[in-house]
């Protein structure tokens, strides 16, 4: 039974034995992540005195700038993963293809890869609004030894063995499931730990939160439309409250705690919606489903969608489940 105030560090070796694959190589990993979190945590919280926000100067595979924390946070994560020799590959949202690590090795037995989106919602550092890390951690599916292929990466998020996020928000928070349930723990900056705030945390069945970039509203499928102006309706716990950071972990992160469900809908701007399959949607998916939500495309299971390139995206509808399936049957009875 987790204890309150319990270490990041206890709480992964006490629960270890849960870990569907028992191996404290999952565990490392996690302890990898969590350090690369810090350092991260670090030049985020300090980025406006520093010359590390505003563009870099550069564009990633999406075709959009990146920030200078983006490519700050993304050479942390992989230089931690990569330098404790856990993983076999690692694939980043600012990186065109995947890396594959000690590939040349025969004897490398890692068999653990991680997709990592190393700062979602960079686009708000420079305004001083929270963003956040996701990642997504597969076993490998081809042999021991031998170098990671896409296949190893394109899986079913319901193959997935851990994911999680961090949140750079008013406090730092480290947010993962092993598929055991999902578990909150806070950052004390003063001591570099992480402590367990929020054991076991469950999205309410219903909230009365929406979220959703309703500046693309006359672009939504009509489904997605009728199910915003449901939300606005004056009935029963009708209207909800909208609110929408643009920043999906800080905008989950509340909905999760609060109750209320998260949109990204295609448009004609998006044809197949902005959020990326491998590592914005799965991970939060793998989450929310834990924390009794749920998360689809509208019509499909999130998790069971089968990738087909590394960055592709889906539409995504995430959170709790009663306002999920709402929206859904919205989606529905305008296919
Ligand atoms: P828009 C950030 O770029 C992100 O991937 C999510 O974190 C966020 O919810 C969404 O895109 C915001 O996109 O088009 O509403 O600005």
């Amino acid at each position: 039974m987790s204890k309150r105030n319990q270490t990041l560090g206890e709480f992964i070796i006490e629960n270890q034995t849960s870990f569907k694959y028992t191996s404290g190589e999952l565990s490392r990993l996690l302890n990898s992540i969590r350090l690369a979190a810090k350092v991260v945590n670090h030049e985020v919280n300090k980025a406006g005195l520093v010359d590390i926000i505003g563009n870099a100067g550069d564009t990633n595979i999406q075709g959009e700038d990146q920030q200078k924390l983006d490519v700050y946070a993304n050479e942390k994560f992989i230089q931690t993963l990569t330098k404790r020799n856990i993983v076999c590959g690692i694939a980043s949202e600012e990186e065109d293809d995947f890396i594959a690590i000690n590939s040349q090795d025969e004897n490398n037995q890692n068999k653990y890869v991680v997709l990592i989106d190393p700062l979602d919602g960079s686009s708000n550092i420079d305004v001083n609004v929270s963003v956040g890390t996701i990642f997504s951690i597969y076993r490998r599916v081809t042999p021991l030894g031998t170098p990671v292929t896409l296949d190893d990466f394109l899986q079913k998020g319901s193959a997935q063995v851990a994911a999680g996020y961090v949140v750079y928000g008013t406090s730092t928070m480290l947010v993962y499931t092993t598929g055991d349930g999902v578990n909150g723990f806070t950052l004390n900056p003063a001591i570099g730990s992480y402590y367990l705030s929020h054991p076991n945390m469950q999205f309410p069945e219903d909230g009365n939160i929406y979220s959703v970039n309703e500046g693309n509203y006359s672009d939504f499928p009509i489904g997605i439309k009728k199910y915003i102006k449901y939300c606005q309706e004056d009935e029963g716990e009708r209207p909800y409250t909208s609110r929408y950071i643009g920043s999906l972990v800080s905008d989950f992160h509340r909905n999760m705690i609060k109750g209320g469900i998260y949109m990204y809908p295609k448009s004609t701007k998006n044809p197949k919606g902005k959020l990326r399959l491998l590592y914005e949607c799965n991970p939060m998916a793998f989450i929310a489903e834990q924390a009794n939500g749920k998360a689809s495309d509208g019509f499909t299971r999130i998790m069971d969608i089968v990738p087909t390139e590394l960055h592709e995206r889906v539409p995504f509808i995430c959170g709790s489940k009663n306002m999920v399936e709402k929206a859904e049957e919205f989606m529905r009875n305008e296919e």
